[in-house]
């Protein structure tokens, strides 16, 4: 490609770019990446495609966030989310439509914004539960998380489906860094926690299904968890709706979670003689002697709560909605962030 058409693309681009995304919320201009890999699949691909400027046009609707154009091929790759390097996180050097790797036949790339959360992408028009990348601290790293749009623009934080992940044997580190599949079941990480709960006034909601197939919800207000030097301390506010009773605060300061440090089976930060994370089977949380809320917990596939302590715990579900004479064990789990705008 020579400089001149080079130089046509990015302003027929540039042009096009402000076109479409003169609204979002939070503009933003990418720099040039050399180093880069994509960690989902396209969520479509056209063939046949005459130009980088044609693959851009095909991204401007069905929460289209990424373009990729392949010249040697003529594909068009659409993503939701934006480029990865290899650890996981955006790129922050990302360009909005870059040539790379031309001894492989040109790629160029077209993004859009990134938006500080769920919710801000869900305020463009998008409603397609997906995995997308949002930016909540302009001065921290990107990163991917799934979005719950159905319900509005929520941030999942943690999601369990059916056990294939194991939550209990994971670390400190593995719970800073997050572990599992945004498509299935994850811990988000404690460090993104952090930076996605402290950039605003946000409420949390868990969503819990019973095995008798029910779902039950419980929302509080001001959530937030500290940085790494403070072992991620929780604060969680008072629970202001819901139908599954708040086992949060509702069983005295033994049991709350609140002011206290995140623990794993590695770390012991609790407040009680034992190792709460080890003892009660219950993955990394916010244990204080130790709670009535276990959703990190070695899972329980017949959906019943064994004297070993194994399955995931809610206590006002689990106890009161007893599941085949015995405590139930949640079945499917959700942790999600939203924030509360002014
Ligand atoms: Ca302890």
């Amino acid at each position: 490609m020579d400089i001149s058409f080079t130089l046509a693309l990015i302003i027929g681009l540039y042009t096009f770019n402000q076109a479409v995304s003169g609204s979002n919320l939070r503009e933003r201009v990418y720099n040039k990446v050399k180093n880069f890999a994509v960690t989902a699949d396209p969520f479509k691909t056209h063939e046949n495609i005459k130009s980088a400027l044609a693959c851009g046009m095909k991204c401007t609707s069905d929460c289209c966030f990424m373009a990729n154009f392949i010249q040697t091929t003529k594909r068009c790759l659409l993503f939701r989310n934006l480029l990865h390097d290899n650890t996981g996180y955006v790129n922050p050097d990302i360009t909005k439509w870059e040539q790379i790797t031309p001894s492989q036949g040109s790629q160029i790339l077209y993004t859009k914004s990134i938006y500080r959360d769920c919710q801000e992408i869900y305020n463009t028009g998008c409603d397609v539960d997906a995995v997308y990348t949002i930016q909540p601290n302009m001065g921290q790293p990107p990163f991917n998380i799934q979005c719950d749009m159905t319900s509005g623009g929520w941030d999942i934080i943690q999601r369990r489906i059916d056990g294939a992940q194991d939550f209990h044997f994971q670390t400190w580190d593995a719970y800073k860094q997050g572990f599992g599949d945004l498509q299935t079941e994850y811990w988000l990480g404690n460090d993104k926690i952090h930076i996605l709960s402290n950039s605003g006034n946000y409420m949390i909601d868990f969503d819990l299904r019973h095995p008798n197939g029910n779902w039950f919800s419980e929302s509080y207000d001001n959530f937030e968890i500290t940085d790494e030097s403070d072992k991620y301390r929780l604060t969680i506010g008072n629970a202001i709706g819901g139908d599954a009773g708040d086992s949060i605060h509702g069983h005295g300061a033994i049991y709350d979670p609140g002011n206290m440090q995140f623990s794993t089976i590695d770390r012991d930060n609790d407040g009680s003689g034992l190792n709460c994370a080890e003892a009660l089977k219950g993955g990394g949380w916010w244990y204080s002697s130790c709670g009535r809320v276990k959703l990190n917990a070695v899972y329980s596939s017949d959906g019943e709560y064994d004297t070993g302590n194994k399955g995931l715990n809610w206590h006002n579900i689990t106890k009161v909605h007893l599941y085949a004479g015995q405590y139930a064990s949640i079945m499917e789990t959700v942790m999600k962030l939203k924030q509360v705008l002014p």
